[in-house]
């Protein structure tokens, strides 16, 4: 049996999430505790735990959270003024699901990351 973690449960929608695209390798849903007014999380279908984890076959599925984001910010409509993706490692980058996401958040300024 695959590993477990909550976001494959909202993957096959064994708990409830707002999710906004899914397709065969990704799926994408709103933050529970959203830090911008457009915060959303993109996901792997299948588990990764950290970017530590990352191997070659999943370079299909971390590609399609690129184009899955710029497709999502494009709907949200914040494209133009910009937006922040973030993909969090271990203790030290705040992670705290151990299936890697990637956050993207807009529709305000956001401010300069390491200020
Ligand atoms: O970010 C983990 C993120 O996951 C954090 O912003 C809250 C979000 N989260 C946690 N549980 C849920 C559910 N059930 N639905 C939607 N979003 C959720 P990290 O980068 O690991 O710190």
């Amino acid at each position: 049996m695959a590993e477990e973690t909550l976001f494959s449960k909202i993957v096959r929608r064994e708990i409830p999430a707002d999710i906004v695209y899914q397709d065969h390798l990704v799926t994408a849903f709103r933050d529970i505790a959203p830090k911008a007014p457009v915060h959303l999380l993109i996901v792997p279908n299948h588990v990764i735990p950290t970017v530590n984890d990352v191997k070659a076959s999943d370079e299909q599925a971390l590609g399609r959270m690129f184009t899955v984001a710029a497709k999502l910010a494009e709907e949200a409509g914040i494209a133009k003024d910009g937006y922040r993706l973030i993909v969090n490692c271990n203790e030290y980058g705040g992670q705290e699901v151990f299936h890697v996401h990637m956050h993207l958040l807009g529709g305000e300024p956001l401010g300069p990351m390491l200020s």
